[in-house]
């Protein structure tokens, strides 16, 4: 029999041409007392020295304009709406944009939206090079109560504070890559990053404010840096995209906020990730062509997907339970039942 040939190694097409240099733009503490203008002025800090590392988008935190004010009970909407942005860039925020066209640097940047109708979201939007907003985000998944919950050692009143997003979760084009946007608790539910790779998303950024502590159960303190990672890895696998996850870190008006700031690629595995609890740059060079292994081959949707199967998807919210008891199952013959 003549030997089998050496299977021929296929070309790589386009290799290293599509190359978005990117970064997580991790955020410290930002006191309650903190302006506007000095956050900025910390992410502009930032963004110079993204341009002398050749970068040309950042991710900013989810509510990088203000302290995590989620973390306490107000009753007064007065006091809550000082949180909130009513225009976007305001004249505080208008410094970022301007920096952002100087430098050529896009970036993604997490505040509470107030509507002109009075409507309350905690939002993200997505600015091009040139310092115009592309593409605009409303967090879906809201993590928290509504009601104060005075046994607990900090509030999280998102469901109080905000209406869930109601814009879907589109896609962009935008900087040569196509980007989509989550926020923060979004990580934990995988039909988030699914619904953007059904649009192709190559790159997702999502900011958080992660306490290093589950105020609702007991769980050890461990975890919450581990489930980051791990929602986050897998959604870059599962969906064949570039993750970039930016936290706001460190003691926050006494609590605890994790960093882990990280960038992870198609393969799932994380290309970069933060050292500290303070104000740092994460940065890596995005090959955009690597997202299409992934999609072209195990994640090929239009291939692979068995939609028929998955109506309780969109179907249901809470578990539906199969009916009480043990299914008995078909007897089994016995080797030894008399012939
Ligand atoms: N800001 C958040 O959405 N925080 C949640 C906490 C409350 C669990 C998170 O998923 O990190």
């Amino acid at each position: 029999m003549p030997p089998r040939a050496a299977p021929q190694e296929k070309p790589r097409e386009n290799q290293l041409t599509r190359i978005l240099t990117a970064a997580a733009a991790q955020l410290g503490p930002i006191g309650r007392n903190e302006t506007r203008a000095s956050a900025v002025k910390r992410m502009i800090q930032m963004m110079r020295r993204g341009k002398e590392r050749g970068v040309r988008y950042m991710v900013f935190p989810e509510l990088a304009l203000t302290t995590f004010f989620p973390r306490w009970y107000m009753e007064d909407w007065k006091e809550v709406e000082r949180f909130f942005e009513r225009q976007m860039p305001s004249a505080d925020v208008l410094p970022l944009f301007e920096a952002a066209r100087e430098y050529g640097i896009g970036f993604y940047l997490g505040y509470a939206e107030l509507t002109d109708d009075g409507q309350h979201f905690n939002t993200s939007i997505l600015v091009n090079d040139k310092g115009r907003i592309v593409g605009k985000y409303r967090k879906v998944h809201l993590p928290g109560h509504s009601e104060h919950e005075p046994q607990r050692p900090w509030q999280h009143l998102e469901k109080r504070y905000f209406q869930p997003g109601d814009l879907g979760f589109p896609v962009w084009r935008s900087m040569g890559a196509i980007h989509g946007m989550a926020i923060c608790n979004d990580r934990r539910w995988p039909e988030v990053f699914r619904e953007m790779s059904l649009q192709g998303v190559e790159v997702v950024s999502l900011g958080y404010n992660t306490p290093d502590e589950n105020t609702s159960a007991s769980e050890p303190k461990h975890l919450r840096n581990f489930h980051n990672d791990l929602v986050l890895q897998a959604a870059a696998y599962q969906n064949s995209c570039y993750v970039i996850a930016t936290a706001k870190a460190g003691i926050e008006e006494g609590v605890g906020l994790i960093g882990g700031s990280l960038i992870a690629q198609p393969s799932g595995e994380i290309v970069a990730k933060a050292q500290t609890l303070g104000d740092e740059m994460v940065v890596a060079d995005l090959n955009l062509d690597a997202t299409r292994m992934g999609k072209e081959t195990i994640f090929n949707f239009a291939r692979h997907r068995r939609i028929e199967h998955y109506s309780r998807i969109t179907g249901q919210t809470g578990v539906v339970l199969p009916p009480e008891g043990e299914v008995q199952g078909d007897p089994v013959p016995s080797r030894h039942a008399p012939a």
